[in-house]
């Protein structure tokens, strides 16, 4: 039996490979597409309810118009979060996954379905809030320019891919310090262990607070991306 049960396992292996394979390649499409268009591409992820929707309509609020913003957002269902970003007046995409099983990623071959409905030459900058999910979307690159991780307490060290894989981290409800049992230094520390010299953005989506150095990191991005096509 057991020779058998391991052909098993490496057969599984081989399909979960090509279904990254045939990914990645999708991304670098989408990555050149984006590119041509001259958009900068950024996907923000976390476990559910971090804060994702809240600090994204934030965000708009204060990078609108200067900067011309369009939002991909995934979601298992509803529209709800869809509704929340389109009263900040940037167009708006909502993917559900549930019309193709329930995926708790966002995928590159969707981000490209989404993109068809956006108006490329509009904007300079594509936000894409991912399913709340700390596991599956680091795994698949969607042709983004930054990844961006929203997070609170032990997650650093519990899910390590998706702190190794961003290129920043918010510390977001940071309002909620003074009521919560919540070692900051540690977080942190957690932070830098899997992945050494990650900026971190402390923030509070709610009230605003640190919303400026978050922006002044992603306006930095953005205008490096520009200049480099120009
Ligand atoms: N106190 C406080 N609450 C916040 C803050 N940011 C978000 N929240 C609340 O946290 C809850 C979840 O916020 P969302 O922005 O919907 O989180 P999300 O990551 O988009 O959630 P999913 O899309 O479901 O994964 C909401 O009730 C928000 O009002 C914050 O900075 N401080
Ligand atoms: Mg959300």
């Amino acid at each position: 039996m057991k020779p058998v049960e391991g052909n098993k396992s490496t057969r599984e292996v081989k399909v979960v490979t090509r279904v990254l394979a045939v990914n990645e390649r999708m991304a670098e499409q989408n990555r050149r597409r984006f590119a041509e268009k001259g958009v900068f591409v950024i996907n923000v992820m976390s476990s559910p309810g971090s804060g994702k929707t809240t600090t994204l309509q934030k965000t708009l609020e204060r990078i609108m118009p200067q900067i011309r913003a369009a939002v991909i957002v995934g979601d298992v269902s509803t529209t709800h979060d869809a509704d929340r970003l389109a009263v900040t007046g940037a167009p708006v995409v909502q993917v559900n996954t549930d019309a193709f099983g329930g995926d708790c990623h966002l995928a590159a071959h969707v981000i490209e379905k989404a993109a068809d409905a956006i108006d490329l030459d509009a904007i300079d900058l594509l936000i894409i809030e991912n399913v709340g999910n700390l596991v599956c979307p680091a795994e698949f690159d969607i042709g983004e320019d930054a990844r961006v991780v929203v997070l609170s307490v032990d997650k650093p060290v519990k899910y390590p891919a998706m702190f190794r894989l961003c290129d920043a981290a918010l510390l977001n409800k940071i309002d909620l310090l003074p009521y919560l049992d919540y070692d900051k230094a540690q977080a942190i520390g957690y932070i830098h262990q899997v992945h050494p010299g990650m900026p971190i953005f402390e923030i509070s989506a709610r009230s605003g607070e640190g919303m400026e150095s978050w922006i002044g990191w992603l306006g930095e991005r953005i205008g490096l991306k520009l200049k480099a096509r120009s």
